[in-house]
């Protein structure tokens, strides 16, 4: 088949011309930006999704319109590989020489490409298209059809779903349907059906009810939540809050309540320790909270998830009898409370990587259970092929092998799912007769602070060691060992941020003051040394603590 690369440059000039004078970089979570810089950069995606998928023998590769917990008027794109995981390094670069070239170097530059790697443009392209309910979406969506369709590859539209489901889907057609079935049908029936085996009739044990609270951040799994309970004929009794009523994210959501360390705007609590979910604008992050008697806010994030879930775990497999080894996976951020409870208490081990899924996922695949939550919610289980053999064959005579086969069909282990990751944690707080307090229980956060310093160039600062050492500028790394000395249980990192023109500033300590000035001791020191740009970050009167 003939694709003429003409069309390419003719497309993009009278549809799609680039507007943005400003380079971006396919960062840690794809392109994200302003919508209305966008329609260049989509049509670009899905002619390199076209690419990636001929390269990869017709394989489907996925293309996602989100810019996630971002606001309004940001957008974004993402590509997945194969096998559900992030697009491999090597055609990042790729995909940010694309978009930034010309209009009138396109053509040239996609050449390149296809000579570069040796692409047979005569080979079958399939991509997978989907967008979260961001307005501008479907104009961005058409664009990256109209970049598949312009080299005659194949396209699938999946309109509006959660990034998970995208991910789902395109595992499911790579395993030719041995992970389900690549529809939302599909996806909905393999994580009910397996819940609801699990939960059986007896719907509230010991502390645990059966009521759970919502927020779903005016995004799309707010849709797909109501979408679930209508299939679930009352196994979970969820009121669903944030339905799109309001702005994508605006003082809602798994990021807002993470960051902010209080309660979504929206929720009509009225009940004291009433169990919260919040997920995020495309549903792949979860976190929950609740506010107690005393009016104090308790939140549960990433880590409480991780370790709740390592934990089940562990048990069901000892029942199992099955020799499985188990790790857990964190990112600096993870608070340190929670990694002594790993190792102290479940004894289980447990590796740090660098912020993103990308390298959370890959190291969890060093386990035959691999559990990875960023602290932020973003995180799901993976079991290796070994693993869910033995579980397979030991489920003929074994029950908790049989409960456990289940459980693995409750999780989307391609990516982090809010709502598949929400439904396993009610299994487990259910079969434990947990409420949210037994799970707080577990161990006592440190306190903690982050804070963004503008520099003018952020990647002046480059780390090692999972984020957790600087290495340039000179003398940063030095001054912040000098500064967390003295402090408690103090522990500090610095990283430039991956979606933000920002470098951020991690800080924890044994008293929430102290918390607070080591943050604002290190954001100053980061100020000085790599060229802070406005005022230096100094302390609220008010002890204010999240900014
Ligand atoms: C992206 C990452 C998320 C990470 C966040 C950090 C993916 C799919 N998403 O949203 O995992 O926590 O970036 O943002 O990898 P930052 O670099 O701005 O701190
Ligand atoms: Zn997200």
């Amino acid at each position: 088949m003939a694709v003429n690369l003409r069309a390419l440059y003719a497309f993009a000039r009278e549809m799609y011309p680039k507007k943005n004078p400003n380079p971006i970089q396919y960062g840690t979570a794809g392109f994200r930006g302003d919508a209305k810089y966008l329609d260049s950069v989509m049509y670009r995606m899905g002619v390199l999704a076209c690419l990636r998928s001929r390269f990869l023998d017709g394989k489907v590769i996925g293309v996602m319109i989100t810019a996630s917990h971002n606001p309004e008027p940001d957008n974004g794109v993402k590509l997945i590989d194969p096998q559900g995981e992030m697009l491999v390094g090597s055609w990042e670069e790729i995909a940010t020489k694309l978009v930034n070239v010309s209009d009138k170097e396109l053509e040239a530059t996609v050449a390149g490409i296809i000579e570069d790697l040796g692409i047979d443009i005569g080979k079958k392209s399939n991509v997978y298209v989907g967008m979260d309910n961001r307005y501008h979406s479907p104009q961005l969506l058409k664009a990256v059809c109209d970049g598949v369709l312009s080299l005659k590859g194949n396209v699938k539209e999946f309109g509006i779903v959660t990034t998970p489901m995208m991910h789902f889907y395109v595992v499911a057609q790579n395993t030719s349907k041995a992970y389900g079935l690549p529809t939302e049908e599909g996806y909905y029936t393999k994580l009910i059906t397996a819940f609801e085996k699990i939960r059986g009739t007896k719907l509230e044990k010991g502390n645990y009810k059966n009521k759970i609270v919502f927020d779903g951040a005016n995004g799309v799994g707010a849709r797909k939540m109501l979408q679930f309970l209508k299939r679930m004929n009352g196994s979970l009794n969820c009121e669903v809050f944030n339905k799109g009523e309001g702005k994508i994210n605006h003082e809602c959501g798994a990021d807002f309540v993470k960051v902010q360390q209080k309660p979504s705007s929206g929720l009509p609590i009225t009940e004291p320790n009433t169990r919260c979910v919040s997920v995020d604008g495309d549903a792949d992050r979860v976190v929950y909270f609740f506010t107690d008697e005393n009016g104090q806010f308790n939140l549960l994030d990433g880590d409480r998830i991780a370790t709740l879930i390592a934990d089940y775990l562990m048990d069901l497999v000892r029942k199992c009898g099955l020799d499985l080894n188990l790790g857990i996976v964190q990112t600096a951020y993870a608070n340190g409370a929670s990694t002594d409870y790993i190792v102290q208490k479940l004894k289980v081990p447990v590796a740090c990587v660098p912020t993103g899924v990308k390298h959370l996922h890959h190291k969890a695949q060093e386990y035959d259970i691999g559990v990875y939550f960023e602290a932020n919610g973003h995180g799901t289980i993976v079991f290796s092929a070994k693993a869910k053999e033995m579980i397979r064959k030991s489920a003929e005579t074994n029950e908790s092998s049989a409960t456990l086969l289940n459980v693995i069909d409750v999780i989307n282990e391609t990516v982090g799912d809010a709502i598949s990751d929400m439904l396993l944690i009610e299994t487990i707080l259910h079969s434990k007769g947990w409420d949210v307090k037994d799970w707080l229980n577990t161990y006592v956060d440190l306190p903690n602070l982050l804070l963004k310093v503008k520099v003018q160039d952020r990647n002046c600062i480059t780390t090692t060691n999972a984020e957790r050492t600087c290495v340039t500028p000179n003398g940063l790394q030095e001054g912040l060992d000098k500064i967390v000395a003295n402090y408690q249980r103090g522990r500090s990192f610095v990283r430039p941020s991956g979606t933000e023109d920002v470098v951020r500033v991690y800080a924890e300590a044994a008293s929430r003051e102290d918390a607070e000035l080591l943050a604002y001791e290190v954001a100053a020191l980061v100020h000085k040394l790599a060229g802070g740009v406005g005022e230096v970050p100094t302390l609220p009167p008010k002890h204010n603590s999240h900014i």
